[in-house]
């Protein structure tokens, strides 16, 4: 009778560490879209560095701004979102528990929205009606079916975040008085972050550049569309990094065998990213006209503050680092760098992306500058930084827990030989964006400006000077676009053909005898109202300020 209800409650409770397979395969859809992105993004990606580096003339039919576009709309708007919004579901259907079948529904009508979208948009980028880069700027103008596309992305986002959202509140409601689960609260937290940013870009389209690409108006307040768009794009940037925080708090200390270092810390580094994620947009507006230095200054403060919560993520990696080090007997002040598991991709590749992050985050202190910014603003060094931000801490990321997370989706497993494939391609990364990603910055210090096709400025000497760092850029990116390779090509085989079997889904416990988390901390009501309160009061005066001082506004411009 007793090993009867043991085998009982170990297959329950094996039911419970498992993502419910309905909930997998809404996770699923937008996980592999997530990694068409990534080989079509690539692509763009590898003949850009070419064309950039004098070596490669693309053919008649295909220009630069409009692979440009392929690139940034691919890899910063569509792997991003849609790997979001897969890897939320699975985290809340793990840690709050299977959804109900309205809310799977929900989750469902969010991903059709957001797939129609999707096409819609690409259909304009591809039929060159749309080279207008990631960031949309107006006068630039696409056609309104692009626009549209993209809002209808953000649309169905909001359907399955609201989905997410709807289950932890049942778990609250079924655990009355409990601290809530770590790695569902950090989804309802970035959603919320989302919804909050969203707003403006969504206004920005259906207000300012709708009607006016459809003709019915004719000119548009830049500046106002701008504003509105950085309001959401630093937001935007966030967006993508919290859920790499999130595998960094709950799972990475799970596959290390240690623990959560502090449930609270956690949880309050997410609140400060909600209350000071949106208010700091103005720092990518330092060299704009029209918005007076105060409110630039302000922002500048803001901004540094915003740097705080990821300082004490840092430490916290650190600590939880240290601790399983120290239990496995490591000694000294770095010891315990010898003790983590350094084979496994599951580490590896996040591990890789959080020591990117390290120049990435400081790259991003510099920016935030105000005078150091007129040095670097509109040169590569900015597309360096984020190379290193997104394109390493965060991808990184994201593609280490793809390829554990997928086969526990679909009961297959990630065998020894795709592991250390996976390592490879961690490592090719590191090469290749070591080498990409330094030359940038380098060229960018030099002045050599982003977003520009391949010129010799008419021979001028100072253009001569950043040939070099061009060469070694394509030199990094062909590097990137082999790792992309590998990772496509594991994404196919863990997806498909990897051996069946059970995988896991590693979430860690909170540290024993920590004192439970102050009801504070998670209370959404408190740090809600300060979020609106500092929005306010960060763009309530610039806004005003550029309604009321508005020139005409601007016609469209199709500079392709
Ligand atoms: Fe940024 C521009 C400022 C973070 C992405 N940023 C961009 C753009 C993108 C982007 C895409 O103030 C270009 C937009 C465009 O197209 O125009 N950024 C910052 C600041 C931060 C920052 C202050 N950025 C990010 C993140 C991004 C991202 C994160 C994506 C995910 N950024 C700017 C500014 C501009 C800008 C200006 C405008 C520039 C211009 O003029 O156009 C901060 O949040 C950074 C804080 C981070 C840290 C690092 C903490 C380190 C950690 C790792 C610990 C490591 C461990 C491993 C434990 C302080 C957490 C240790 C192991 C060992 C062995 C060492
Ligand atoms: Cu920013």
């Amino acid at each position: 009778k007793e090993t009867v209800q043991s085998t009982v409650s170990t297959s329950l409770k094996k039911q419970l560490e498992m993502v419910d397979r309905r909930d997998g395969k809404l996770a699923l859809a937008y996980i592999y879209i997530a990694f068409i992105a990534v080989l079509l993004g690539g692509i763009a990606g590898l003949l850009q560095v070419l064309v950039r580096a004098g070596t490669l003339q693309l053919p008649s039919f295909l220009n630069y701004y409009q692979v440009l576009t392929v690139h940034g709309v691919l890899l910063g708007l569509v792997l991003t979102t849609f790997f979001i919004m897969g890897f939320q579901t699975a985290a809340v259907s793990r840690t709050s528990g299977t959804f109900t079948n309205k809310q799977r529904t929900i989750g469902w009508i969010g991903f059709w929205i957001a797939t129609i979208g999707l096409v819609a948009a690409a259909a304009m980028i591809l039929t060159n009606e749309a080279s207008v880069l990631y960031t949309f700027y107006a006068p630039l103008q696409a056609h309104w079916v692009f626009y549209l596309g993209l809002a209808l992305v953000i649309v169905g986002s909001w359907f399955t975040g609201l989905a997410q959202i709807m289950r932890f509140v049942q778990w609250k409601k079924e655990h009355k008085g409990q601290s809530t689960p770590l790695l569902s609260f950090m989804v309802v937290v970035n959603n919320f972050l989302w919804y909050v940013a969203t707003l403006g870009v969504a206004i920005e389209v259906l207000f300012q550049l709708i009607p006016w690409s459809m003709g019915l108006v004719e000119r548009v307040d830049v500046l106002l569309s701008r504003t509105l768009f950085w309001y959401f794009g630093h937001a935007l940037v966030y967006f993508w990094l919290l859920p790499a925080y999130m595998i960094w708090y709950t799972i990475i200390p799970k596959i290390i065998g240690g623990k959560v270092f502090s449930d609270a810390l956690a949880k309050l580094t997410f609140m400060l990213f909600l209350i000071l994620s949106v208010p700091v947009g103005i720092h990518h507006q330092y060299t704009e006209p029209g918005i007076d230095p105060l409110w630039k200054f302000i922002q500048a403060v803001l901004t540094f503050f915003v740097v705080v919560p990821s300082l004490m993520t840092a430490f916290s990696m650190f600590a939880t680092f240290e601790l399983r080090g120290r239990e496995l007997g490591a000694k000294g002040v770095f010891g315990w760098f010898k003790k983590l598991p350094w084979n496994d991709s599951r580490f590896l590749l996040p591990f890789i992306g959080m020591v990117a992050f390290i120049p990435g985050g400081a790259g991003g202190i510099v920016n935030a500058s105000y005078q150091m910014n007129e040095l670097i603003h509109n040169t590569i060094w900015v597309t360096g930084h984020f190379h290193l931000t997104v394109a390493s801490a965060v991808a990184l990321t994201f593609f280490g827990t793809a390829f554990w997370l997928i086969p526990h989706l679909n009961g297959r497993t990630l065998t020894k030989r795709a592991n250390s494939m996976a390592n490879c391609a961690g490592i090719l990364w590191a090469i290749g964006m070591t080498i990409m990603s330094s030359a940038m910055h380098i060229a960018g210090l030099l002045g050599a400006p982003r977003r520009s096709d391949y010129s010799t400025y008419g021979g001028s000497e100072q253009a001569a000077e950043w040939l070099s760092y061009q060469i070694a850029q394509a030199v990094g990116g062909s590097i990137l676009f082999i790792a992309i390779l590998v990772i496509t090509g594991l994404v196919i085989y863990v997806g498909f053909f990897a051996p069946k079997g059970e995988e896991d889904f590693p979430i860690a416990e909170v540290a024993p005898g920590a004192a439970k988390t102050p009801a504070a901390i998670e209370n959404f009501k408190l740090w809600g109202v300060i979020m609106i309160a500092v929005i306010i009061f960060a763009y309530t005066i610039p806004i005003i300020d550029i309604i009321s001082n508005s020139p005409l506004g601007a016609k469209g411009f199709r500079l392709w």
